[in-house]
C-alpha cells in the first residue's frame, strides 16, 4: 500500500496541490521523487 499525503496548505499561494508519495514505503517522503510526486491544479 502506498501512502499518499495531500497537502493543501500551499493551495492559497500556488493554486496547486502537491502530493508526496512514499514510493518505497519507508515512512518518509524524503527519498528521490517522493516530495512533489504529483501535482494537481
Ligand atoms: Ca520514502
Amino acid at each position: 500500500m502506498v501512502r499518499v499525503t495531500a497537502t493543501d496548505l500551499d493551495l492559497v499561494a500556488t493554486t496547486t496541490v502537491p502530493l508526496d508519495v512514499d514510493t518505497d514505503n519507508d515512512s518518509d517522503f524524503t527519498d528521490a521523487g517522493e516530495t512533489g510526486y504529483a501535482t494537481s491544479s
